[in-house]
């Protein structure tokens, strides 16, 4: 098979160059720091500063004493920056995707598509800056109000993960900014540059709309700068994207100083396919699933639960797909699948391609490395199906790839059994036409995930959504719907307005 043909390193260098020159960083090259590099190559792009401890101090103290000023801030004017942030986030969106490209190596549809939920959510956080709303209760006695008010929280310490670098921050932050709080960030070391270009749109957005440019910080470093937002009392809330071994850490840590952690950790996603799925439409909903993002999604389909009269069809309809996937450089409008972020990453997808084999599995398709003659660096594989007799340990377990495994089915009893019996509950979806097992699956007693789907895969959600999963994903909610409240504190607020004092539960005193 010929190698991938990849653009050289020193092209990628200046395609990021000149997309952050656009946004206004001026690009940074210190020598020594943190290195930016592309996953495209495999190589390095930059050195950028890092923040220690003065600097990280210095950012949670500022974004501290904005908070003072934001948080009364009316929440409608908030709204104006989220909106300048939305404007200029559309102005350059081809710029982000390119950083989103040459830093994560999403193809150009999903870069483009990630910078879209930017866009998205902003609409959505404008909108909620007028809609912060609280109840009235009756209350049970005569001439009193009884209310619930929402106040802006605090800081917020966002951590995220390279895979969406840009549009979880996003989803944070906007949502954070409208609800009167402020936000230190820490992205991925991976990601460094598209982080820079987000943390200068919205500081460009603060000086067009007069708010304070302390409103959002960012500290580019290593683990030691998270555990310091982490351990900080002056963090309300810890809003953590990443694997569950990180919130395993970040959950008991944040909770041992009472501060509050909002946890987006790992998946394990199954689609369960019924003997009615119409096949087409099966078939292009579970390869995007599986393989979008190559399969580097916490939403990625990772388990194929599909029933016995129509696995063999399917697996073949699947694997005729599989072969035909276009891979390579991500910024060839044709390909479908990218790199891997690391060679790491391939590492451990041919570990868990191993254990598969050990535990009974039959591999179908790919799990190949394609070689990159030019770039020894890149991590380029072949998206593999592995068929299992059962769900092993090695199903079990998220293995951040284009890693899909094939298990069969009798009833949908067993299916939903099956699909529910793992530590993760982030993403779900049942194909079918039957309405009985489409509803059955999104019922109490059918998938345990945080996002259950019908007839569309389990990732690609949309932002209006909350977003987020039971289990070991960790139970946090981001984005749209009431995920607003996680970023803010309800006072219950009790009004006697009659001139008599008259004691709830009917308490007499004095
Ligand atoms: C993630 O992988 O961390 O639903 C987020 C999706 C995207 C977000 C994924 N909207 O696949």
């Amino acid at each position: 098979m010929n190698g991938i043909v990849l653009p050289s390193t020193d092209d990628l260098r200046a395609r990021a160059r000149a997309a952050l020159q656009r946004v206004g960083v001026t690009v940074p090259d210190v020598g020594t720091g943190l290195r930016a590099r592309t996953p495209i190559t495999g190589d390095e792009l930059f050195a950028v500063p890092v923040a220690g401890a003065d600097a990280t101090e210095e950012a949670i103290a500022a974004a501290r004493a904005a908070f003072l000023d934001w948080r009364t801030t009316p929440a409608p004017r908030r709204g104006e920056l989220v909106r300048r942030l939305g404007e200029l986030l559309r102005e350059h969106q081809e710029d982000l995707a390119d950083l989103i490209t040459v830093e994560a190596g999403k193809i150009r549809s999903e870069a483009l598509g990630e910078v879209q939920e930017m866009v998205d959510v902003c609409d959505f956080a404008v909108g909620l800056s007028r809609q912060l709303y609280g109840r009235t209760i009756a209350s049970e006695r005569p001439g009193h109000r009884l209310a619930e008010t929402w106040h802006p929280l605090g800081v917020v310490g966002v951590i995220s993960a390279f895979n969406f670098p840009a549009a979880v921050w996003s989803w944070n932050t906007a949502v954070a900014l409208a609800c009167g709080d402020t936000v230190v960030w820490k992205p991925s070391e991976l990601t460094p540059l598209i982080s820079l270009a987000c943390d200068r749109l919205l500081a460009r957005a603060a000086d067009d709309v007069g708010a304070p440019r302390d409103v959002h910080r960012l500290l580019l470093g290593d683990r030691t700068v998270g555990e310091r937002l982490v351990d900080d009392p002056r963090i309300a809330l810890v809003s953590a994207t990443g694997s569950t071994r990180m919130g395993r850490e970040v959950g008991p840590r944040v909770a041992a100083r009472f501060g509050r952690s909002l946890l987006e950790l790992g998946g394990n996603n199954a689609a369960v396919v019924a003997p009615s799925a119409d096949p087409e439409l099966a078939v292009r909903g579970i390869v995007f699933a599986a393989v979008g993002t190559a399969g580097q999604r916490c939403t990625t389909l990772r388990r194929l639960i599909v029933h016995r009269e129509i696995a063999d069809p399917l697996v073949d309809r699947l694997t005729a797909a599989y072969q035909k996937l276009p891979i390579g450089d991500p910024f060839d409008r044709s390909t479908l699948v990218g790199p891997l972020i690391s060679t790491a990453a391939l590492d451990g997808m041919r570990a868990a391609l191993d254990r598969a084999r050990d535990e009974g599995g039959e591999l179908v398709v790919g799990g190949e490395r394609r070689p990159a003659g030019s770039a020894p660096g890149a991590a380029y594989v072949e998206p593999a199906i592995v068929r299992m007799a059962g769900q092993t340990d090695v199903v079990r377990e998220e293995t951040f790839a284009p890693l899909l495994y094939v298990m069969t089915y009798d009833t949908l009893d067993e299916a939903i059994a099956l699909h529910n019996d793992v530590p993760q509950g982030l993403s779900s979806s049942i194909f079918t036409r039957d309405q009985r097992e489409a509803e059955l699956f999104l019922s109490a007693e059918g998938s345990d995930c945080g996002i259950a789907n019908v007839n569309i895969g389990t990732s690609g959600a949309e932002i209006g959504g909350a977003f987020g999963g039971e289990k070991e994903t960790g139970g946090g909610r981001e984005s749209g719907s009431d995920a607003w409240r996680a970023y803010m504190r309800a006072a219950t607020n009790t009004v006697n307005y009659s001139g008599r004092l008259a004691l709830a539960q009917n308490v007499s005193f004095l």
